[in-house]
């Protein structure tokens, strides 16, 4: 992998500790850094609407620089979502203020399926451009590309929405395996795709988000969907450090490895010394703050910020990051608080 990843960043403390390595100071950076918890950010994105600026090279590239400028962070991540690609193809779909992503026509048939359209690169022509504004201001610092995974896009696909139980979703894949299959391949080429441009534009590492994995059983997960999210990784190739990411995933995280991945994402909900026990030795792991404890009083959150600095010690490497992504109402400044804390006990 060495030689091929992108030498402005190779020293970098994300990138070392994403390839197992131990550097000077454990990096740390935010899922949904950017994003409404900063004042900068929705004075930017007043009047316009959220894919209309993820698809603005000026906007993306300022948006994914402003948490970068303000917090320290070792690593930006582009300013998008895990459906963009689908909006950019041509799916009928928005994402709706307090809500998220909503789908105009849901997908449940194998006609459906078919409908929707073939990826190509022209289609996120934009983020070469914005990337390229991005990492000339951000010199050796990281910027981290993502995607979604086959489950969490095809859930709200197929829902329509944003779901609790994901039912539709689990029956769509329990009596349709076939047309899941199509759909969970068409999902995997797209994201493919989105990341392999993001990569080719200059980003260092990626992460693959499957949130909402965590609602499957571990025999489910393996069937119906590892599959598919390997096929992502394999596709990708060693060019850069591969993250995977779930919510609720305690049970799943050695399967989210061995789909492919260098670095594991654990939430909060199980410790990173447990996780890298049944993980084994050859996995980094990103994790993992409550990001509810954000909320709490200061010492709280340093006790906190220790405990998951200390049980990361377990793993080859670790990247400091919440269990899941900033709450909108965080204050901005107590962020900024943690990666200061972060970077001195670490150094220390
Ligand atoms: O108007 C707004 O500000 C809308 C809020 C918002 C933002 C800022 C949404 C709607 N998406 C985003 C950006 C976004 N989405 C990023 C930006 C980069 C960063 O982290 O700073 C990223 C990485 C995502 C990825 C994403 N979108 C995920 C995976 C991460 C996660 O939180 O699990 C998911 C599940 C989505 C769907 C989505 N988009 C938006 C919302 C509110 C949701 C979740 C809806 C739900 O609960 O199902």
């Amino acid at each position: 992998m060495t030689e091929k990843i992108q030498a402005r960043t190779a020293a970098s403390p994300l990138v070392v500790a994403a390839q197992g390595g131990r550097p000077s100071r454990t990096p740390v950076w935010f899922m949904r850094q950017a994003g409404r918890s900063l004042p900068e950010y929705r004075k930017l994105r007043e009047g316009i609407a959220m894919l209309d600026s993820c698809m603005r090279p000026d906007l993306v590239a300022e948006i994914t620089l402003q948490p970068v400028r303000r917090h320290g962070v070792d690593a930006a991540i582009l300013f998008s979502d895990i459906v963009l690609p689908l909006k950019a193809i041509g799916v009928d779909l928005d994402i709706k203020p307090g809500i998220g992503p909503v789908v105009a026509e849901p997908v449940r048939t194998l006609a459906d399926v078919e409908r929707i359209p073939e990826m190509t690169r022209d289609a996120v022509g934009f983020i070469d451009e914005a990337v390229a504004i991005i990492t000339a201001e951000l010199g050796e610092t990281p910027l981290i590309g993502f995607a979604g995974a086959p489950f969490t896009l095809a859930s709200y696909l197929i829902e329509g929405g944003p779901s609790r139980n994901h039912e539709l979703t689990k029956a769509f894949m329990l009596s349709q395996p076939d047309v899941w299959d199509a759909l969970l391949g068409r999902l995997a080429e797209i994201s493919t795709t989105f990341l392999q441009v993001q990569i080719d534009a200059g980003a260092s590492a990626v992460q693959l988000f499957d949130s909402w994995a965590g609602a499957l059983s571990k025999a489910t997960y393996e069937t119906s969907v590892l599959p598919h999210s390997t096929r992502i990784f394999e596709a990708i190739g060693d060019a850069v450090p591969k993250i995977h990411f779930g919510v609720g995933t305690s049970l799943l995280l050695p399967s989210m490895g061995a789909a492919g991945a260098d670095v594991v994402g654990v939430d909060w909900r199980t410790p990173l010394d447990q996780a890298t026990r049944e993980l084994g030795p050859s996995y980094a792991v990103q994790g993992n703050l409550d990001p509810a404890v954000l909320f709490a009083d200061w010492p709280v959150i340093e006790r906190e910020v220790r405990r998951i600095l200390a049980e990361g010690q377990a793993a080859p490497g670790h990247i400091f990051n919440l269990g899941h992504g900033v709450l909108p109402s965080t204050d901005p400044d107590v962020l900024t608080r943690v990666v200061d804390l972060v970077h001195r006990v670490s150094e220390g």
